[in-house]
């Protein structure tokens, strides 16, 4: 089979990106890339050319040397001076070279250095964070060459909610800066509160769009402009978080808005609704005979299908619009809802801020209360207290709560459940504290009959309060272990016991799914942060997000009760 021109001109690219990073004359390794490019794009193949005799230092870039190369492909199958270089350089490197940001430069290092030599090698070691410290490289390129990696090898993880959040609010500001602009919002998965996101959605009204996408495309975190009209442009971070632009005039906000929010399954159903009433709705507006009858408010739309307004985090298409037609859709919880955190570390054992300092910042929150949870002794990575270190701690919580005039400190613990399901430490200690939460933090691979159990059996203990993150999973890093959820939800029922939804943002466990079956199940949830530092109290937001999108009330969380009748909630015996 003759030598198709695309595979000439990958010989020659090849053959430049090695010369490249052997570090060869530059005008040679240029001319190899010009040269591939004028085959790459030639009408006619360069096999029948040759064929017939016809002299190829007659095309553009293509000198008398490069000419004799072309034969030989042609009637070789071959590139010898290829051959010779993959010898000394291995062919795999020009592969790296394909991830955007590496050039020769780097792609030489990683191979001296490290012995890096293909995609798969620079995956591994940016996940083993080897490449941080090789000269010029550091944590953030580290970062983004393994994001490179992913999406070019199509694994690119979603971005967890929280990274969204950093990376999105700075640029939203960016955006409003812009002359003409009336308002940016960010809308899709981000503005439901999905735990993870697959790319930003920023709308934006304006008289005309382009000044904003001259201003979208030129901020200073984009990598890669993919595409940019008059009106919508998408382009990569350099992260290679992909962004959505779309600009609508203001008469359209409520209709763009309601579009871009999605989910796609909610805008299909009621798209449906529209058709059964003639009617047309798109990202402009509603039409009825070609007459824009809503379109400025999302109020106004729902209000014309004879829906009540649905809150971002409900529109997936579980059962919200029928919820809306019929009046009973929930309140949701807010964060203004939530009195206190029931689980926090302090530096007793792997938190990083003292019991004082984790109080005063709660207070400065406006929480009513706190329970401080360290970790029991069997979490001996994180220094986890036995019986004698946790009764000091409990005289020191109830020495500051005599002096802290404006918040109560629970004494309280994240107690191990043990493989057999036990409890970490005895009931004589336990009984001294206000509440404990109860957590899995080995013995992982059980099967999910024995870990079910496992959960159960230490939920008997009339001391166990709270199933702190139930699942156990990270996001993006490790799997839930296997456990029948509802069997533990029923348990819990049973025996008085309640759920956390853990907000930190790589737990949300409880997630989403988990909080509603709860709720039906009939058993109320703790929404708390696990904070390890006093900045991590703010995660708060993160669980009542999932919570929101659990269907969640206030009614629904214990922490959102008055200290008095929280209290009560604890007592089983
Ligand atoms: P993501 O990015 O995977 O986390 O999820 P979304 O929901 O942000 O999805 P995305 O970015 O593809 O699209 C943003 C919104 O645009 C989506 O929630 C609804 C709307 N949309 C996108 N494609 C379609 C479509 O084919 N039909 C309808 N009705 N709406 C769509
Ligand atoms: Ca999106
Ligand atoms: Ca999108
Ligand atoms: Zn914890």
């Amino acid at each position: 089979m003759p030598v198709s021109n695309v595979n000439i001109a990958r010989l020659f690219n090849r053959l430049a990106d090695l010369l490249e990073i052997d570090g060869a004359n530059p005008f040679r390794v240029r001319a190899y890339r010009n040269a591939a490019q004028t085959i790459r794009s030639h009408s006619r193949s360069m096999g029948e050319m040759v064929a017939q005799e016809e002299d190829l230092s007659e095309l553009p870039g293509i000198g008398k040397e490069i000419a004799a190369k072309i034969k030989t492909i042609v009637e070789h199958g071959r590139l010898p001076q290829l051959e010779r270089i993959e010898t000394r350089v291995p062919a795999e490197l020009s592969d790296m070279m394909q991830i955007e940001g590496l050039g020769p430069k780097r792609v030489k290092v990683l191979y001296r250095d490290l012995k890096i030599r293909s995609i798969e090698d620079l995956r591994r070691a940016a996940q083993t964070h080897r490449i941080r410290d090789l000269p010029g490289f550091g944590e953030k390129t580290e970062k983004t060459i393994l994001r490179r990696v992913q999406t070019w090898t199509g694994q690119a993880p979603r971005t967890l909610l929280a990274e969204a959040e950093d990376i999105a609010e700075p640029m939203l500001r960016y955006l409003k800066d812009c002359k003409g602009v009336k308002r940016v919002i960010i809308a899709g998965s981000y503005r439901r509160r999905k735990e993870t996101i697959g790319d930003l959605d920023i709308l934006a009204t304006a008289k005309t769009g382009s000044d904003v996408v001259q201003r979208f495309t030129r901020y200073e975190d984009v990598g890669e402009v993919v595409s940019s009209g008059k009106t919508r442009s998408t382009v990569h971070l350099k992260s290679g978080l992909q962004v959505d632009l779309r600009v609508v005039p203001d008469a359209s906000y409520g209709a763009a808005l309601h579009y871009f929010t999605g989910s796609k399954s909610h805008n299909i159903a009621l798209r449906t609704m529209a058709q059964k009433r003639k009617m047309k709705i798109n990202e402009y507006g509603v039409y009825k005979s070609n007459k824009k009858i809503a379109g400025r408010t999302e109020t106004d739309i729902y209000k014309l299908f004879g829906l009540a307004y649905i809150d971002p985090e409900l529109r997936e298409n579980r059962g919200e619009i029928e919820a809306a037609r019929d009046k009973r859709l929930p309140k949701l919880v807010s964060v203004k809802d939530i009195r206190g955190d029931l689980h926090m570390h302090t530096t007793a054992t792997d938190g990083r801020n003292s019991l004082r300092d984790m109080a005063e910042a709660a207070a400065q929150r406006g929480y009513e209360y706190i329970a401080i949870t360290d970790h029991s002794r069997h979490l001996t990575v994180a220094n986890g207290l036995d019986a004698k270190r946790l009764m000091k701690q409990v005289e020191a919580i109830d020495r500051l709560n005599g002096e802290l005039r404006n918040i109560t400190i629970l004494t309280a613990i994240e107690l191990d459940i043990l493989e057999r399901g036990t409890l970490d430490l005895p009931d004589s200690v336990l009984k001294e504290l206000d509440l404990t939460i109860c957590s899995i933090h080995s013995s992982f691979r059980l099967s999910r009959k024995k870990q079910t159990e496992r959960v159960l059996r230490a939920m008997d203990n009339p001391y166990f309060n709270i199933f702190a993150h139930p699942t156990g999973r990270l996001i993006n890093k490790r799997e839930a272990y296997d456990i029948d959820l509802e069997r533990v939800v029923a348990g819990a029922k049973e025996r008085g016991c309640y759920l956390e939804v853990n907000a930190e943002p790589e737990r949300l466990d409880l997630n989403d799914d988990a909080c509603r079956m709860a709720k039906h199940m009939g058993v109320k949830v703790a929404i708390s942060t696990d904070a390890h530092s006093v900045s991590s109290l703010d995660h708060m937001r993160f669980g009542v997000d999932q919570a929101r999108r659990g269907w969640l009330e206030a009614s629904d969380v214990i922490n959102t009760r008055p200290l008095n009748t929280l209290r009560r909630l604890f007592k089983r015996i």
